[in-house]
């Protein structure tokens, strides 16, 4: 089983890049963004809940993100691998997943750490506001305030993965095409080690 963060600041391409990913490695793409905005377009108890910090550009509290990946790993015992988008977002979920993935006698083989400056993050998320209807995208102080949120809360979870030298950091910047064959470039190297 092979199993990678996509791991960088609001707007660095995650989104975007996993889902080329997804289909040339078979993987199975979780997302917690993806995760939380279906239970808000259901208008579940938890969807209603998380919608109020994500307008904010907060991070949504630890326990129900783990919770919500805890049962979408028990709903794919049949996956190859999984490539996870927008998690793990603080220590404290860093620390759950590798318990979890632990207790299914596997383990994180790579994050791959998107770089891209903040002016260029906030120009595109602007950008992508005029057509997503996200209500996190449409102004640009929320924008701000999300990757205030990474430098303060998200940061540290590369320190915490660097302890086991497990992060690549990747040029963010150029064509989703020239990007996806960096990244591509380092899951090959792991995968042939
Ligand atoms: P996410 O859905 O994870 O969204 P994101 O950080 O905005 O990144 P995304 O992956 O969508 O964007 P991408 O960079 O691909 O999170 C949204 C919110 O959910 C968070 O703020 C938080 O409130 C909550 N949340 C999610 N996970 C959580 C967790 N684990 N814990 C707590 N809260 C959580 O793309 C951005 C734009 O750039 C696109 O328009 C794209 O087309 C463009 N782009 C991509 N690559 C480009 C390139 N090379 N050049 C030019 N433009 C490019």
């Amino acid at each position: 089983m092979f199993n990678l963060i996509l791991f960088g600041p609001p707007g660095s391409g995650k989104g975007t890049q996993s889902e080329r990913l997804i289909a040339k490695y078979g993987l199975k793409h979780l997302s917690t963004g993806d995760l939380l905005r279906s239970e808000i377009a259901g208008a579940t108890p938890l969807g209603m809940a998380a919608k109020s910090f994500m307008d904010k550009g907060q991070l949504v509290p630890d326990e129900v993100v783990i919770e919500m990946i805890s049962s979408a790993l028990d709903n794919n015992p049949q996956a190859n691998g999984f490539l996870f988008d927008g998690f793990p977002r603080t220590t404290a979920q860093a620390e759950a997943l590798d318990k979890l993935l632990n207790q299914k006698g596997t383990e994180i083989a790579v994050v791959l750490a998107l770089q891209v400056s903040k002016d260029e993050l906030v120009k595109r998320l602007l950008n992508r506001g005029l057509t997503s209807g996200r209500s996190d995208d449409v102004n640009e102080d929320i924008i701000r305030a999300r990757i205030d949120e990474y430098e303060r809360k998200t940061a540290a979870v590369a320190d915490y993965y660097k302890k086991y030298d497990k992060v690549e950091l990747v040029k963010g910047e150029g064509s989703i095409d020239e990007i996806f064959d960096l990244l591509s470039k380092e899951i090959d190297e792991r995968i042939a080690a």
